[in-house]
């Protein structure tokens, strides 16, 4: 239903677009923009013009159409006011691109010439910085330095050659702190013109930008002003539950493409496989740096690209591994209680404050379960439902499913994994045996059996 209703609105706009060209007659007319209302996972978009590539498919996101101009890909980015769906029940006022943040991706081939059109219908002033990119010194887009600002209303022209494949980013290079804290960046690959020794070709290839915003429960506009106690830690603006899941078939090999614009780093974790690292916003990476990995740490403005065969099947985590980044907004000022005994307390504290409730004795994972009343348009901290209960999870946390059955070229969700009987960890129902304890303490007695000391050696011989 969602494929075809992009084609459709594809479809639509690339129909609209030739149109308008041919009663206007004007060949410079600008290429009409294509907006995305939804935070749905597009399919890869396959080139109907240009070099033929194998497309990526972008998080909760989607790429630009473009149209063929006298040899020249041209796209249309609008930078304007959106809304984002961060997860169900959130809402957040963004800036960003085409209607959405992040912007659309942009996917091009090594050798194109690539025109851009960009429309400023922000309330200030912007650029767009062309992130790794080899291109004409006025074209990186930095705004007062190597161009004046594109004012509001108006649309400026970014032109240049995609000289080098690979992962790449964009985003403002004017007011960054503001512009970039209310989510205005985009993903841009450049696709290899012909076989590289150095890029291989996948089945799947996703890709997602890190992000966090700092938005107070039940508001919607970012704090801009916040450098480091951001709340939301996002991948192209989705929290979790609100990533979808990465859906692989058994044996594809995987792709996927990371980029950091937060103001931290994300030692981001995969389970159940390993991956190499084959390359980075500078390029692909020699073989001979090539090394297993089951965790990458992205730093702030660093891109990633991990390889793996997904070979394992199952549901398999994907998240950053800092754990205050797979939870969505909580107060830090709430005390560790582990270990306090409560009992006879709370009633006591109620008949002063009836909603008191007592949290975080046995750890917070109750957090996960409890059915506390939120405020209008937040996330609850921990969250989200397994086969099995509660996963307490927010933030920059998804899953990659891998399935025997999963079709070539089908990005669905499969659902929950059905594990094989017996491959489950299950519950002990037979005798504990006492475990085994020392009963001295350490050093009491020079005849502690399990101690066996090897006292250093004096008067060493040569
Ligand atoms: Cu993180």
């Amino acid at each position: 239903m969602q494929r075809r209703h992009f084609f459709t609105t594809a479809a639509a706009s690339t129909a609209a677009v030739a149109v308008a060209s041919v009663s206007r007659g004007a060949l410079a007319a600008l290429p009409e923009p294509v907006i995305m209302r939804g935070a749905v996972t597009a399919p890869p978009l396959a080139p109907t013009t240009g070099r033929p590539y194998r497309p990526v498919v972008t998080l909760n996101g989607w790429t630009a159409p473009w149209r063929m101009k006298d040899g020249v890909k041209e796209f249309h980015l609008v930078a304007e006011p959106v809304v984002r769906e961060i997860a169900p029940g959130m809402q957040a006022t963004l800036w960003g691109y085409n209607g959405q943040s992040p912007g659309p991706t942009i996917e091009v081939v090594e050798g194109d010439r690539v025109r851009v059109f960009v429309t400023n219908k922000l309330p200030e002033h912007t650029t767009i910085h062309w992130h790794g990119q080899r291109l004409p010194n006025g074209m990186d887009g930095v705004g007062g330095m190597t161009q004046p600002q594109i004012p509001v209303g108006k649309t400026f022209v970014y032109e240049f050659v995609a000289r080098r494949p690979g992962t790449f980013m964009y985003h403002p290079h004017a007011d960054e702190m503001t512009q970039m804290a209310m989510g205005m960046m985009g993903f841009w690959v450049t696709h290899p013109k012909a076989p590289h020794p150095l890029i291989s070709e996948v089945d799947r290839d996703f890709c997602f930008l890190l992000n966090a915003y700092d938005i107070e429960p039940g508001a919607s506009t970012p704090k801009v002003n916040t450098m480091l106690e951001f709340n939301l830690w996002t991948w192209n603006s989705r929290a979790f539950p609100g990533i979808d899941s990465l859906n692989v078939r058994l044996g594809d090999r995987v792709r996927l493409r990371v980029g950091n614009l937060t103001m931290t780093n994300h030692p981001i974790h995969l389970h159940g496989h390993e991956f190499e690292i084959t390359g980075s916003d500078g390029g692909p990476w020699p073989l001979a740096a090539r090394c297993p990995e089951v965790t990458v740490d992205v730093a702030v403005g660093q891109m990633r690209q991990l390889e793996f065969v997904a070979d394992e099947e199952g549901d398999w985590a994907l998240h950053c591994h800092k754990s205050h980044h797979t939870m969505n907004a909580m107060g830090h000022a709430v005390p560790t209680l582990i270990g306090v005994d409560h009992v006879g307390l709370v009633k006591k504290i109620q008949k002063l404050i009836p909603d008191y409730m007592v949290m975080g004795e046995r750890g917070m994972a109750d957090m996960g379960e409890m059915e506390m009343p939120l405020p209008d348009n937040t996330l609850p901290m921990m969250t989200g439902t397994g086969p099995f209960g509660a996963l307490e999870m927010g933030g920059m946390f998804t899953t990659l499913k891998v399935r025997r059955d999963q079709a070539p070229g089908d990005y669905r969700d499969p659902g929950p994994f059905t594990q094989p009987p017996g491959t489950r960890a299950f519950e002990w129902t037979g005798t504990l045996p006492a475990a085994s304890r020392q009963s001295e303490p350490l050093g009491a007695s020079a005849a502690t059996p399990a101690m066996n000391v090897k006292k250093p050696v004096t008067g060493h011989k040569h």
